[in-house]
This record gives C-alpha cells, sequence and structure tokens, in this order.
C-alpha cells in the first residue's frame, strides 16, 4: 500500500520534471523552496494524526465485530453499559488538545504568510490574471513578461494580484502559497525562495475553458543572473529575420497557440496560415481580409493585412475586428505591453506560415 503513497520522486510528472519540483521524502508534496516550512510540518502532523485515529478506530471496532458477534440466536448482550464519564473525558479532552495544536500551528503561520514584511512589499511584483494568461510586471524594469516570471533568489518577494475578467487563483504549490484572484481588488502574497529552480504557477480556480492551459513558468535565479545588463525576462533574439520568426514562434507558443492554428484549422481565432502570400520575388503580400472598424463608426471594410494591422490587433483588438463567422463573435484577449520588437518577431512567424502565390 506504501508503495502506491510513496511515488518516484524524478518521473511523478513526466521526464521534463526538473528536480526542483520533484516531491519531498514522504512522496506528499512538492519539495519545499520556499521560508514556509510550518506548511509541510502542519501537513505532516495532520497527516500522522488521521493515521492514527484512522487505524485505532477501524481497529477497534473490527475487533469489537468479530469478538463480540452474536454467536447463537439466544444469546444475551455482552454488556448492557450506555455511559462511561471518565472514557468520555480522555475522548473529549485528547483530540481537543490536538485540535488546539493544530489551530494554534495554522494561526501562527497564516499570520506569517499575510503579514508582509517590508523587504517583500520593497520588491512587490504585479501578476495579472486574465483567461488564459499570465501577465508580470517587474518593481524596476518596464519590460513586462508573460507566463514566464524570474525572481531571485533569497529575496522576500511580494506578488500583487489582479484580475481584469473573472475568478483565478495564483497556486505556487512549491512556495507554499495560493491566494484567489478577485477582480475589482487587489491581493496579494508574499514568500521568499530558498532554492534556484523552475517552478509552476498555477490557475486554481475554474476560470473558462482553457483553465487547465493557464499556467506560468517561474525562474528562481542567482542575483548576478537576476541583474545581469540583459535582465533574463528582457532577451529577445531578432538579429536576423530567421532568429525573429524562431523567437515568434515561441512566444506564439505561450500567447497565442490557445486560440490561433498555425495549419489553416479555425479556433477561437482564425488560423495564421496564409495571413501572408509570398510572391514569386520573395516579397510578401497580407492577405485581403474584411473587418468592422470601430475607430470608424463600426464600418464593414476590406483590408490589406499589414505590419499596422497586426500591431494594432495584438494591442487593441477590438479596433477592427474580424468580420467573419465564427471569429465575429469570439473576443481576442488585449495584450498591450507586448512591446513592438515581439510583435515583430511574431509577423516574421506569420509569414513563415505563409501560402505561395
Ligand atoms: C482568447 C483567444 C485569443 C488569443 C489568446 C489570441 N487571439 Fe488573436 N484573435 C482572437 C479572435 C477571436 C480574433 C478575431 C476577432 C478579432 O479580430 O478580434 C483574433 C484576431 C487576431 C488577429 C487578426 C487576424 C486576422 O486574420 O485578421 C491577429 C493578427 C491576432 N489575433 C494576433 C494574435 C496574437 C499575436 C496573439 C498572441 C500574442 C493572439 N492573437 C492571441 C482570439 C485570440
Ligand atoms: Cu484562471
Amino acid at each position: 500500500m506504501f508503495a502506491l503513497l510513496i511515488q518516484d520522486p524524478v518521473n511523478i510528472n513526466g521526464p521534463d520534471r526538473s528536480p526542483q519540483q520533484a516531491v519531498d521524502a514522504y512522496g506528499q508534496l512538492t519539495k519545499l523552496a520556499s521560508t514556509f516550512s510550518h506548511v509541510d510540518g502542519l501537513f505532516y502532523f495532520t497527516y500522522a494524526v488521521c493515521i492514527f485515529f484512522f487505524v485505532l478506530i477501524v481497529g477497534v471496532l473490527l475487533f469489537s465485530v468479530v469478538k463480540y458477534r452474536r454467536k447463537t440466536w439466544d444469546q444475551l448482550p455482552a454488556s448492557n453499559t450506555t455511559h462511561n464519564t471518565p472514557l468520555e473525558v480522555v475522548w473529549t479532552v485528547i483530540p481537543l488538545i490536538i485540535v488546539m495544536i493544530m489551530f494554534a500551528w495554522g494561526y501562527m503561520g497564516a499570520r506569517d504568510m499575510t503579514v508582509v514584511p517590508l523587504e517583500a512589499s520593497r520588491n512587490t511584483y504585479k501578476a495579472s490574471a486574465k483567461q488564459w494568461n499570465w501577465t508580470f510586471h517587474y518593481p524596476n524594469h518596464p519590460v513586462a513578461s508573460y507566463n514566464e516570471v524570474w525572481l531571485e533568489v533569497g529575496k522576500p518577494v511580494q506578488f500583487l494580484l489582479e484580475s481584469s475578467d473573472v475568478l483565478h487563483a495564483f497556486y505556487l504549490p512549491a512556495m507554499r502559497v495560493k491566494r484567489d484572484v478577485i477582480p475589482g481588488r487587489y491581493q496579494s502574497v508574499w514568500f521568499t525562495p530558498t532554492t534556484v529552480g523552475e517552478y509552476h504557477l498555477f490557475c486554481a480556480e475554474y476560470c473558462g475553458k482553457d483553465h487547465s492551459k493557464m499556467y506560468a513558468k517561474v525562474h528562481v535565479v542567482d542575483t548576478a543572473t537576476f541583474n545581469a545588463p540583459q535582465r533574463p525576462w528582457d532577451q529577445w533574439e531578432d538579429s536576423t529575420p530567421e532568429l525573429a520568426a524562431k523567437s515568434g514562434a515561441n512566444l506564439y507558443s505561450q500567447l497565442c497557440i490557445a486560440c490561433h492554428s498555425v495549419n489553416g484549422t479555425p479556433g477561437v481565432g482564425p488560423s495564421w496560415k496564409g495571413l501572408f502570400i509570398k510572391n514569386a520575388d520573395g516579397t510578401y503580400t497580407g492577405r485581403q481580409r474584411e473587418v468592422i472598424d470601430n475607430t470608424d463608426g463600426g464600418k464593414r471594410k476590406t483590408i490589406t493585412v499589414d505590419d499596422a494591422y497586426i500591431i494594432e490587433s495584438v494591442h487593441l483588438p477590438e479596433a477592427k475586428k474580424v468580420a467573419e463567422e465564427p471569429y465575429v463573435r469570439n473576443a481576442m484577449t488585449a495584450f498591450p505591453d507586448l512591446d513592438e520588437r515581439k510583435v515583430r518577431g511574431l509577423i516574421e512567424y506569420m509569414k513563415t506560415l505563409a501560402d505561395t502565390k
């Protein structure tokens, strides 16, 4: 039975799981990577109490069932005792003490987790949740990142959580933090990451169709990597069109893949295949697209897809909405913080999906 409980710490979530995402010695919790060790202590204490009383109660029950079963039809009851005051006191007081220990332990832990130390509040990130992405803003750097965030090891950090649509939840099991993200109000969590590595951030509140895909990578890196002149979240290779397309493809698989296919299959949004047409001389022309132009009183127009239209579609999708069924009825997530350089990488990637004339 215990072989089932104690899972292989390396293979529990597939071969690509890094050691930092492995489970702890008992195979029950993700390996702790923050200072909130009381969560583990309390968890295992509660777990041990439950196992002890389960075995005790079921054991006594089974023993009595067998020992005191009626063996003949006319056998009298073994005992007529209905009350035993010392016994009642014992089984009230002992559980009370155990429960009070759990309460005090949990209360002190909850206080630690909710009172944000000054050092963490001076290192405040913003995490914005939106169906079905996370956007991160950094305390002293203008560039935001999506679905990936970088933290400095050993430095207390606070996350200010906001949602621009529905309920989400910020769940970082390795750090032992979890908080609902509620539209119209700021929530916050803090922790101190203690181990360099890569961790999973999950959305833990069902938030619609692609809730299961709403997770982010949390990179905990050493101080030198974090403060490198080229910050780890600000790296973007686009020195040649091929490399830009590669960076774009990578970003596509993080941000756009949920709604846009690249093989012509319609999704929530139109496929990117054939958005451009490659001419015989190697240049690209955009395809014709019927749109509703909300910057011009909602008029229907036929436009030619070009860089400006794509950049606008990313920053302000409502400006020109695709007028074709079924896309006209669907809404696109806006990415106003995605800088133009990255959108140009995405455009280079779209061009690799062009139809040839
Ligand atoms: C939540 C789903 C969703 C996500 C995520 C999404 N889109 Fe869209 N996209 C749509 C929908 C729906 C449309 C069509 C309606 C409209 O124009 O607003 C659209 C339209 C577009 C268009 C206009 C396409 C055309 O054929 O005319 C572009 C360009 C675009 N999206 C780019 C992106 C990029 C780049 C990303 C990732 C950074 C992205 N989208 C992520 C849903 C999405
Ligand atoms: Cu969510």
